[in-house]
């Protein structure tokens, strides 16, 4: 047996799972997290769930982000019920406590474990399709988004402090530049001067809070395509994943990784950069599902900056894998060599093209 397995069934006799674990599967997705499925015997039935190991170098209070969780679901759930939304347990995710009642389990290493019901006929893609999807992707978080607007309680945890805080993302940058501790900066002058270019970009959103013009809400805030889970029979977006962001941020984070990842056919590390463009169709069809949802609880600040916020977030994410390429690959996952200058190019060709395009992506949304 490999070894994930033996550790996996350890591991799953924490949980209240009635059965009996057959086999686990690594699933390879996300750059941060470890995910598994696995397959337990429930009295001759076959049934399936995730078991993820949450990195604790991301998340440094796995407390705080299961707490978060259990709140998020409990309350999507609670909406859904009462909207007599069909297929309940396929539409957000369930968390399946440990024997003694816990959201998650911490072994003696100091990991921390968590169990999901596994959502069976659904589909990711790392990249998108078709404008069918964009569209759904858009509708999907534009929903999340709106079923949120009355989480009663607390303020929700920030997870991770300053996640999209564009201007301290750029001051790691400029330090990973000064540091330059595997002498790669002089191999990348094109890509820092790009961002260097690029840096008064970095306030505009900050400052728009800082005046009250754009409220804080509560946001997902990695709203990657491959987030959204799609219905393999009918290709509706049934439910969001990866929730551990889910904090009090800015809607337009949401927004601009929407069209960060729907809005160009391709894989966030592709090669090719000549594929890398901004298309029209993808973003239109994205900005409608949004806003059929989130149109009505806006404001017109927000508005005004959705097509900004989506060249903002392209050009933060493209700022992230640069500065993790300058420090030596240590954050994102990587699969090969150069992998985030990959993806950084990417970013950073998807900027430009919607710079070129930006102001016909706003006179879009002004007319929805
Ligand atoms: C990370 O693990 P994954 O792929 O869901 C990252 C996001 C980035 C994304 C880029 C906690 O998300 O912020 O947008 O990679 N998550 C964290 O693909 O840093
Ligand atoms: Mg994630």
């Amino acid at each position: 047996m490999i070894p994930p397995e033996t550790q996996l069934k350890d591991i799953s006799r924490h949980f209240q799972i009635y059965g009996q674990i057959l086999h686990a599967e690594p699933l390879k997705i996300g750059h941060i997290n470890e995910t598994y499925t696995a397959t337990y015997d429930q009295g001759g039935t076959r049934v399936r769930y995730i078991h993820q190991k949450l990195n604790r170098s991301v998340f440094k209070k796995p407390a705080a982000v299961m707490h978060n969780l259990v709140r998020v679901t409990l309350h999507l759930r609670k909406k859904l019920e009462a909207s007599r939304a069909p297929d309940l347990t396929r539409r957000t995710l369930n968390i399946i406590p440990t024997r003694d009642g816990q959201s998650f389990l911490q072994n003696g290493q100091g990991d921390v474990w968590r169990t999901f019901v596994f959502i069976e006929g659904v589909r990711t893609f790392e990249a998108v399709q078709s404008p069918v999807q964009a569209f759904q992707a858009g509708r999907a978080f534009g929903e999340f988004q709106g079923l949120l607007t009355d989480l009663s309680g607390p303020r929700l945890h920030a997870t991770i402090p300053d996640f999209h805080h564009t201007r301290k993302r750029f001051e790691a940058f400029q330090r990973a530049v000064q540091a330059d501790r595997c002498n790669r900066a002089a191999s990348v002058q094109a890509e820092i001067n790009f961002a260097l270019r690029r840096e008064p970009i970095a306030d505009v959103i900050l400052d728009a809070m800082a005046r009250g013009h754009i409220p804080e809400r509560i946001t997902h805030n990695d709203t990657k395509f491959n987030n959204v889970m799609l219905d393999v029979a009918t290709g509706e977006a049934l439910c969001i994943v990866d929730l551990d962001t889910v904090m009090p941020g800015c809607v337009l984070y949401d927004f601009g990784d929407m069209v960060r990842t729907t809005t160009s056919p391709t894989l966030e590390d592709e090669i090719d950069l000549g594929k890398v463009r901004m298309q029209m169709p993808l973003y239109k069809a994205l900005a409608r599902g949004y806003l059929s949802m989130a149109g009505q609880f806006l404001n017109r600040y927000e508005k005004q900056l959705l097509a900004f916020s989506g060249k903002l977030i392209t050009y933060e994410l493209g700022l992230r894998f640069l500065t993790d390429y300058l420090s030596g690959d240590l954050y994102f996952r990587t699969h090969r060599e150069g992998h985030n200058l990959d993806r950084c190019r990417t970013q950073f060709k998807l900027v430009e093209s919607i710079e070129r395009q930006e102001t016909a992506m706003q006179e879009y949304v002004d007319r929805l």
